[in-house]
């Protein structure tokens, strides 16, 4: 059990304790142990198992939290959740994916009005009876009119993060078994998407009843759905589904080429065996009743012609042409990254000092990062003025002298406010190595207003780079209204870079858009946006991103040596 899959069942607990109205210091106390989990280089389960007094020791976790988190770590949940689930209907969650919508006002719904699910909600919304409800708005009620489809259709799918740390886990455990040659998980996981469906995991194994029985005895899978000879089905306990398929090893290749999809990809490359005579399936390329290839996913794509394309490209956007024309992208990989330009500190909303981020991400093999608090617009997350941000400077100035090794840029993430200035003013802007411009506030401004916006941030001659452009959440709030050819062709004509934020939620540019900025000329800087030290791990999820979006290591400004990536930014 992973660290992140303990936070995110106490996050749960939380949600459905405050859905159920429980005290407030309870319910923070298990969201400020969620962040303390989250924060974590240690293993947790490793602190559980030296001693019950371990996980006291740490910061926000009392008695009674760190009984939850064994029972968590020995069972996969606790009585209490178990107790929550069945008083709270699993529909009564789905609300929680809709923006405005936390814990208490989705409580509200389902105590006064009786939801318990999106469908229900809707009506009640078309109805006009949530704007009766006590603290709710007209506006709330529009938007969720306005969201609600979008969220039934996302409702089943989970994040990348969410998805990849559960996949890695079963394959990892998986693979401990003497009778398995090969264990991989293929599909939207392995093509590296913002959000999955589900898990499609395949296997090779000389009993596929021993892999199927030590899946269902994992930690993380709550039941069993369907079971046949060589394939089952599974629920997680975070609500995802995944598919064990058990395949003979001289067909893993086409069937890893098959269930990674994607379907639009692979329909072309059937199309293309169809060609030359051959049938495609997920137990390899035939010629008649002969296997022309079918071990490795190499011999599958080689023996039609093509190069083997990675997964992140297989959407049938043209990268089989790439491959048949020997001209794939040399794509960039996490051991290319060099700095990170965006993360925030305690001056305001970060968890770790300076010097404690500059260490961590020097262990990470980092040499250069840009210490990016936020401005004072952003006051919940206590912001910095501009005198606060010259003494914050002031400070990173002494913390490069007590640590050597990697180089500390004085940045900021400058909100560009509702009327298209700026947070901070020019004169101390002045003074920063690295500016990010972002939009927090006011993004569903109409299109006209947005443009005036990002135009006059990348026209003030401080501003070095656009972070997370769109301002969209995954799965849960979309972008602003960009037009993006006059976004781009500005930001190429100023040298203004664009930012792939790595945070699983965000991922913003998205793939497209990144593509777009690319072949703009626009330098291209995938940031983790850390708000702790173990924040700074997010970063592969910004490289599968850029991935998606075909960017090598000389698109990406943060791949270049220090000195290399300085001589980028604009001297004025
Ligand atoms: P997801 O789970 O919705 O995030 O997306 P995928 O891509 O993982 O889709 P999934 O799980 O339905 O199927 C896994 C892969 O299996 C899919 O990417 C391609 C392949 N596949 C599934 N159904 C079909 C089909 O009807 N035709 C073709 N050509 N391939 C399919
Ligand atoms: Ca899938
Ligand atoms: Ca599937």
């Amino acid at each position: 059990m992973r660290n992140q899959d303990i936070a995110n069942l106490l996050d749960l607990t939380a949600d459905l304790l405050e859905i159920q109205g429980a005290n407030s210091f309870r319910i923070r106390a298990y969201r400020s142990a969620v962040r303390t989990i989250e924060g974590l280089t240690e293993n947790l389960a490793d602190v559980a198992g030296k001693g019950a007094g371990e996980l006291t020791k740490l910061p926000g976790i009392g008695k009674d939290l760190a009984q939850r988190i064994v029972e968590i770590i020995q069972s996969g949940t606790t009585t209490q959740l178990d107790e929550l689930r069945e008083e709270v209907p699993a529909g009564v969650l789905d609300m929680l994916k809709l923006p405005g919508l936390g814990p208490k006002k989705v409580g509200a719904l389902f105590h006064e009005l009786h939801v318990t699910s999106l469908d229900e909600l809707k009506q009640a919304a078309e109805e006009g009876r949530v704007s009766l409800l006590k603290g709710f708005a007209k506006k709330t009620e529009q938007s969720i009119l306005e969201n609600i489809d979008a969220a039934a259709q996302f409702g089943q799918r989970v994040s990348i993060a969410e998805a990849k740390r559960a996949a890695e886990a079963i394959c990892d455990d998986l693979r401990q078994l003497d009778c398995v040659t090969q264990v991989e998980v293929a599909g939207s996981c392995r093509r590296s998407k913002e959000t999955c469906g589900d898990l499609d995991i395949l296997a090779v194994a000389d009993s596929p009843t021993e892999i199927m029985d030590r899946l269902s005895e994992h930690e993380l899978v709550q039941a069993v759905l369907q079971r046949g000879d060589t394939k089952q089905r599974v629920r997680l306990i975070n609500g995802l589904e995944a598919d064990l398929r058990v395949v003979p090893e001289e067909s893993f290749g086409a069937a890893m080429q098959y269930f990674t999809g994607s379907k639009e990809h692979n329909v072309e490359v059937r199309r293309r065996a169809q060609e030359r005579g051959l049938k495609l399936n997920e137990y390899g390329l035939f010629r008649g009743e002969e296997s022309v290839a079918g071990r490795t996913e190499e011999d599958v794509y080689a023996a039609l012609g093509l190069g083997w394309v990675p997964p992140e490209l297989r959407e049938n956007r043209g990268e089989i042409e790439l491959a048949e024309a020997n001209k794939l992208p040399k794509l960039v990989e996490m051991s290319d990254i060099r700095g990170d330009l965006h993360m925030h500190t305690t001056a305001s909303d970060g968890e770790a000092s300076i010097l404690e981020m500059a260490q961590a991400a020097k262990d990470r093999g980092l040499s250069y990062i840009a210490i990016t608090d936020h401005s004072k617009r952003a006051s919940v997350a206590n912001g910095l003025d501009d005198k606060r941000l010259l003494k914050h400077w002031k400070d990173i100035e002494k913390v490069r002298g007590q640590i050597s090794g990697i180089e500390i840029l004085k940045g900021i993430e400058c909100d560009i406010l509702e009327d298209a200035t700026l947070d901070i003013s020019d004169e101390v802007l002045a003074e920063a190595d690295w500016v990010i411009a972002v939009i927090h506030y006011g993004l569903k401004q109409p299109r006209k207003q947005i443009m005036e916006r990002l135009l006059n941030a990348i026209k003030n001659p401080y501003v070095c780079a656009i972070g997370h452009p769109s301002g969209r959440i995954v799965n849960k709030r979309q972008g602003a209204d960009i037009d993006y050819p006059e976004f781009f062709q500005a930001a190429a004509d100023y040298g203004v870079f664009m930012e792939i934020n790595a945070n699983p939620a965000r991922l913003d540019l998205d793939d497209i858009h990144a593509a777009a900025a690319r072949d703009k000329g626009i330098p291209i800087v995938i940031n983790t946006d850390a708000h702790s030290c173990g924040g700074l791990d997010v970063m592969p999820y910004g490289v599968a991103q850029a991935r998606r979006a075909g960017l090598e290591a000389k698109d990406v400004a943060n791949t270049r040596t220090y000195s290399e990536f300085c001589k980028m930014l604009r001297t004025s």
